[in-house]
């Protein structure tokens, strides 16, 4: 063993030894507790892994590391979530096929990831473009098809005019196109959907059981977005002061008590333009309106919505007071949301109260704030108070309160009434969701095939049959599936029939009509119809990117099977995960579309648990030296190849987690590196330093220093649990400050427990200098340390303290107190103060660990 701290060499070392042992090896239906530790699969980029990368995988590998040594049996697993545009935009550039580039990217990642010495299973390594892996994506999809919960429709989508291409959100951000700079606009394409509306409340449910940091909680909450309302009919007036029964609007409200202050109806311009195409003769100007604002809509420039409106000319009458209200057509309403319509209330909705103070509608208050209606009782209310006058003197009051002006209803609390009055206008009470359903195709080459055919002949058979003759026990149909059944003339391949290969196409652009590449590669498109022999068409367009990543946590339960996605028995001893961390921009739709692909599996009984993730973590993002984001684009990236093999991964890996609070976003600083290798230099030389550590026998313990090490281990333990890495490497810092500033003599004991300490960190480091203590057993076998509770307390005793032999008063004091420090507490003693009365003391008796007392 050389005396220089040699990085290198000893991780290349313990690397090699720690595969060839497969110590990092999980096992299924092992004795042992189980415990799933799983981060985000990484995207194999072209550029490699940065810096920012590493600090999840190093958070996740400190927490297994920990686990193993508890006695769990780890399941820490790796793969490649490799379908993705970056590959297949390089490859229309070179002419590379993404296959190759994919093996290219993920032998980089994967020799960067093994320089880290992370204790992954890699004998579990997955790869989502693999067709082993993706017949059963496909096989899942067509899960999904057959029980009903894929449809085909029309949905908008962002289209370059002059690339002739389909433009995912991250390529036309902006309304501008990636590729050519100019003009996005939407063009409707019909799209592959799954219904995750039909699990909306499931998916709210579900977070009830989960222990999710509480923003990724919110954020799905949000996205859900569950909304309890009324549906109101308001009679529209043609021929004035006359209500006409045929014609009405139908508005969605969360707050059907403020209907009494209902001054107008604005309904979308997409409903416009519908009475429009019905035969609704309206002016030019209604019309011309209409027009420019669906341009507008569609334009993917203008994602905010617009302000503008006009009016009908047509009047409705309001269900509660009668009273007659105007019709307008309004930007701000949208028609994917409630019934497209609205009743505008501007004494208490902002936008309501804009768009009437724009154009000089009415205001009407019919509600006034329940802190105004009771008698202020102190200060703050009164000031309260105040805010909320002045509040509804500038503008609206959006709270509840009490109703005035609303009929009979005025006097009564506006959350009661709420519902009353739902009654009384015939209103049917209303769930709504903002979910909307998961568009499932895309029209690029580098995604999973959809494995479904649209046969003429089949589709002229399923046509004309209607939604009642499904259910009906028809023989005829007894075979077809219920996506077959609702999507007529799709019909699915027999599984024997996947995976469905991507085949090799020349030109990896879509075509100029927008269609995915493979539509012109004619020879995979023909087929025979799996159902009744006929010609057939393939579906052309590929999964989404999100399609691989919504079940790979199950797949590396299983990884190999060739029968199933993974055995029911290995499913069952291993999910749930026990703990996924991954970054916030993945909480909404990774987290939500995983969950809701894992509870259908579940539902259908493919899966054993609702819920495929236990608990949920998020770290923060590692910024640039410059505070910026790390991006290639920005020439700011830090690669840790040149890190590792300057300073070592373990210097590297500390360095990760002192960096700073793991959830919170930090910026990198190149020189900090130093001060983890100096940490680890000191950790090796007092490792070699036979003078400094003891045998346990050969002196007595020294008391500080031990008790310095129960107190660190107390907070490595309870800081990894709370991913407080950076506080758990300054604990470590403390106590190897203390054995070399004070050269303290350590026993052997102390020595080695520190270092099972330090392993799950600097695994590389912590192995060496155990083996160089002689053992021949690896530190991921032995158990992590307890501490003991008393010696993580500075102890302590009650101190009485006597005047003239009185006792005055009792403090708590350090139990090595000596005579001054005892006589300075005990003069600032109040009580001892009032017995004193200003006089001098003459004499003090202190007896150690027990009194003080003051003669005066
Ligand atoms: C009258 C009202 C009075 C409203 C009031 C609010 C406050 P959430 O909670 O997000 O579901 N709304 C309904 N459909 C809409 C659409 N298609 N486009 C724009 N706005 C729409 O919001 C429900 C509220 O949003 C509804 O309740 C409606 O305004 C508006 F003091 O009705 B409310
Ligand atoms: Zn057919």
């Amino acid at each position: 063993m050389s005396l220089k701290y040699n990085p290198k060499k000893i991780e290349k070392k313990w690397q090699t030894v720690w595969d060839r042992k497969k110590v990092y090896a999980a096992k299924d239906f092992d004795k042992r507790k189980k415990f799933y530790a799983l981060f985000e699969f990484p995207y194999p980029s072209g550029d490699g892994l940065h810096v920012g990368h590493l600090r999840p995988y190093i958070g996740m590998d400190i927490i297994a590391r920990k686990r193993r040594m508890e006695g769990y049996n780890v399941l820490f697993p790796i793969g490649w979530d490799a379908f993705g545009l970056p590959t297949e935009n390089y490859a229309i550039k070179t002419g590379i096929a993404p296959h190759k580039a994919t093996k290219k990217n993920t032998d980089t990642f994967r020799k960067q990831m093994k320089s880290l010495g992370l204790s992954l299973d890699w004998g579990r390594e997955i790869n989502t473009t693999d067709p082993e892996y993706y017949k059963w994506t496909q096989w899942m999809f067509l899960e999904f098809f057959k029980a009903g919960m894929a449809y085909k429709a029309k949905v908008a989508i962002n289209w370059c005019p002059r690339c002739k291409i389909g433009l995912a959100n991250e390529e036309a951000a902006g309304g501008i196109c990636e590729r050519c700079g100019g003009p996005v606009e939407k063009k409707d394409k019909e799209q592959w959907m799954l219904r995750i509306t039909k699990y909306a409340e499931e998916l709210l449910e579900g977070l009830k059981e989960v222990d999710f940091i509480p923003e990724a909680k919110i954020q799905q909450e949000n996205w859900i977005g569950k909304s309890e309302g009324t549906v109101i009919r308001f009679p529209l007036i043609s021929v004035p002061g006359q209500p006409d029964k045929k014609h009405f609007v139908d508005v969605f409200t969360t707050r059907p008590d403020t209907i009494f202050g209902a001054t107008f109806l604005a309904i979308s311009p997409e409903i416009a333009q519908f009475w429009l195409d019905i035969g609704w003769q309206a002016d030019e100007s209604i019309r011309s309106f209409v027009k420019s604002a669906l341009k507008e809509r569609n334009n993917a420039a203008y994602e905010e919505v617009g302000k503008q409106g006009i009016f009908t000319g047509i009047s409705a009458i309001n269900p509660a007071n009668k009273e007659k209200i105007p019709v307008w057509i309004s930007e701000y309403v949208l028609f994917g949301y409630g019934t497209g319509a609205i009743m505008g209330v501007p004494a208490h909705d902002e936008r309501d109260f804009e768009f009437a103070k724009k154009y000089k509608l009415s205001v009407e208050k019919v509600i006034l704030p329940a802190k105004l209606s009771s008698i202020p009782r102190n200060a703050e209310d009164i000031a309260a108070g105040a805010k909320q006058e002045l509040r509804i003197q500038s503008d609206c009051w959006e709270g509840g309160g009490e109703l005035i002006n609303s009929g009979k209803f005025s006097g009564m609390d506006s959350e009661k009434a709420k519902w009353e009055i739902t009654e009384f206008v015939n209103g049917k009470r209303e769930i709504k969701y903002k979910l909307r359903d998961w568009v499932f195709s895309r029209q690029r080459y580098w995604g999973e095939p959809i494995p479904l055919v649209f046969c003429a002949a089949c589709h002229k058979k399923l046509k004309g049959i209607s939604n009642e003759q499904f259910s009906i026990s028809n023989d005829g149909l007894k075979n077809f599936s219920r996506g077959e059944l609702e999507n007529p003339g799709w019909v699915p391949l027999l599984e024997k029939d996947l995976p469905l290969k991507l085949p090799r196409v020349k030109k990896y652009e879509p075509t100029d009509t927008g269609e995915s590449p493979l539509a012109s590669v004619e020879k995979w498109v023909n087929v025979k119809c799996p159902r009744c022999g006929e010609r057939a068409r393939r579906e052309t367009d590929v999964m989404p990117n999100w399609a691989g990543s919504s079940w790979y946590f199950l797949r590396y339960i299983d990884p190999k099977n060739k029968k199933e996605f993974a055995d029911k028995k290995k499913l069952k001893y291993w999910m749930q995960v026990d703990w996924y961390n991954g970054g916030m921009e993945h909480t909404v739709l990774h987290l939500l579309y995983s969950r809701f692909w894992n509870r259908f599996l579940s539902n259908q009984g493919q899966v054993p648990v609702k819920e495929p993730y236990k608990k949920r973590t998020s770290h923060g993002l590692i910024l640039a030296e410059d505070g910026g984001k790390m991006s290639k684009s920005k020439g700011n990236v830090v690669n840790p190849d040149n890190l590792v093999s300057e300073f070592g991964a373990d210097a590297l890996r500390m360095y990760e987690m002192f960096l700073g609070p793991f959830d919170q976003a930090v910026a990198w600083s190149s020189r900090g590196i130093l001060g983890t290798e100096r940490f680890l230099k000191r950790v090796w030389e007092i490792g070699q330093n036979t003078k400094l550590i003891i045998n346990n026998k050969q002196q007595k313990e020294n008391k500080k220093i031990e008790q310095l090490l129960h107190k660190t281990i107390k907070k490595v333990t309870e800081d990894i649990e709370a991913m407080a890495f950076n506080t758990a490497v300054s604990a470590m810092m403390i106590f190897i400050n203390e054995v070399t500033n004070n050269k303290q003599l350590i026993t052997k004991n102390i020595w080695e427990t520190f270092l099972k300490l330090l392993f799950p960190f600097a695994p590389h480091t912590a192995e060496e200098l155990w083996e160089h203590r002689g053992h021949k057993t690896l530190l991921a076998h032995e158990s992590w340390p307890e501490y003991e509770q008393p010696l993580t307390v500075d102890e302590t005793f009650e101190l009485i303290i006597q005047v003239n032999g009185k006792i005055k008063d009792k403090i708590t004091v350090d139990m090595d107190i000596h005579e001054a420090e005892a006589q300075k507490q005990a003069l600032e003693s109040e009580k001892v103060k009032d017995a004193l009365q200003g006089k001098p003391v003459k004499r003090v008796i202190f007896v150690k660990g027990k009194l003080i007392n003051l003669v005066v």
